[in-house]
């Protein structure tokens, strides 16, 4: 696959896991569906934060890599978040993936060692030297604490292999200086709240959390905005942002899973430190589902 075709609107993919913080294959699997046949996604991000990546073993991560590649086969197109600050375990899963034939690879900035550009730049260049695929750098510095500059992004975009980036972050700004310096560069939206001013300053594509229930409405900004017809796009951004604004006052994973139950998904429960969906939630849930999503 060429760079350029892996624009478009990517679910971040929520993971399925039973009550004892088991991978639910089965769940797994329906959501995925869902995410193809009904949100009609052109791709999806799997291993993210939305798929609970951090809280998972290696084989864990494996299986959801190989359950993603069953269900899209070749009809969709298959990102791989594979950072870990484990370098190893990146490396072997960015070789699993490539050998499934994965599209991409990403890998989110590490973090929690406060760690120099050199030192962030050797892990790049490290894990996509391992593998024959492309890179995209998964850069959310309110979770990490990692801020990369313009000039940073051009180092690390010096290796031709590493294509883009999924931003997520509020800083327009950047995002304004990042697309001018780097037009050849896939730029992905990571906030789905923010994804009409990034598509306003031309980004590639979306990656999105939210797009999981909410991925018809998100398609929706995402054309009207390329196609200049902002009034129309701001008018579902708000509807969009009402959504999002009640399921981030809810819990964001819980919420989007139980919001898929309602939907015959079985979406399963979060894994542990995440806690249980209390009855609070589910009926506040019920009722974004009845406002937001039964007609769309
Ligand atoms: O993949 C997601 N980020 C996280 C990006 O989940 C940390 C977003 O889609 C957000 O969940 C979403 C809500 O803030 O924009």
């Amino acid at each position: 696959m060429k760079k350029q075709e892996l624009k478009g609107i990517f679910s971040a993919l929520l993971t399925s896991f039973d009550e004892k913080g088991n991978i639910n294959e089965n769940g797994v699997r329906q959501i995925i569906r869902h995410n193809i046949d009904k949100m009609k996604v052109d791709g999806l991000y799997v291993g993210g934060s939305t798929g609970e990546n951090f809280l998972i073993s290696t084989e864990e991560k494996k299986r959801i890599f190989k359950i993603a590649k069953e269900e899209a086969k070749n009809h969709i197109k298959l990102i791989a978040q594979v950072g870990s600050l484990n370098i190893n375990e990146s490396i072997e899963l960015a070789k699993y993936v490539t050998d499934l034939g994965y599209d991409a690879i990403s890998a989110v900035t590490p973090f929690y060692y406060k760690f120099s550009f050199e030192e962030i730049k050797d892990y790049y260049n490290t894990i996509i030297n391992s593998v024959d695929n492309y890179l995209i750098i998964y850069s959310i510095p309110f979770l990490t604490g990692v801020n990369i500059s313009v000039e940073q992004f051009g180092e690390l975009f010096e290796n031709e292999r590493i294509i883009g980036v999924k931003f997520t972050a509020a800083d327009f700004y950047l995002l304004e200086r990042l697309r001018k310096s780097y037009p050849e560069h896939l730029i992905f939206a990571g906030f789905d709240e923010m994804m009409l001013p990034a598509t306003v300053l031309n980004v590639d594509g979306a990656i999105g959390s939210t797009f999981n229930v909410n991925g018809i409405r998100a398609r929706q900004i995402f054309e009207l905005a390329k196609q200049g017809k902002i009034d129309e796009a701001f008018k579902i951004q708000n509807v969009t942002n009402d959504l999002i604004t009640d399921i981030l006052g809810n819990g964001l994973y819980p919420t989007l899973k139980y919001l898929l139950q309602l939907q015959g998904i079985d979406a399963g429960y979060c894994k542990k430190p995440m806690s249980v969906i209390t009855e609070g939630q589910k009926e506040k849930a019920k009722i974004m589902y009845e406002k937001y999503l039964k007609d769309i």
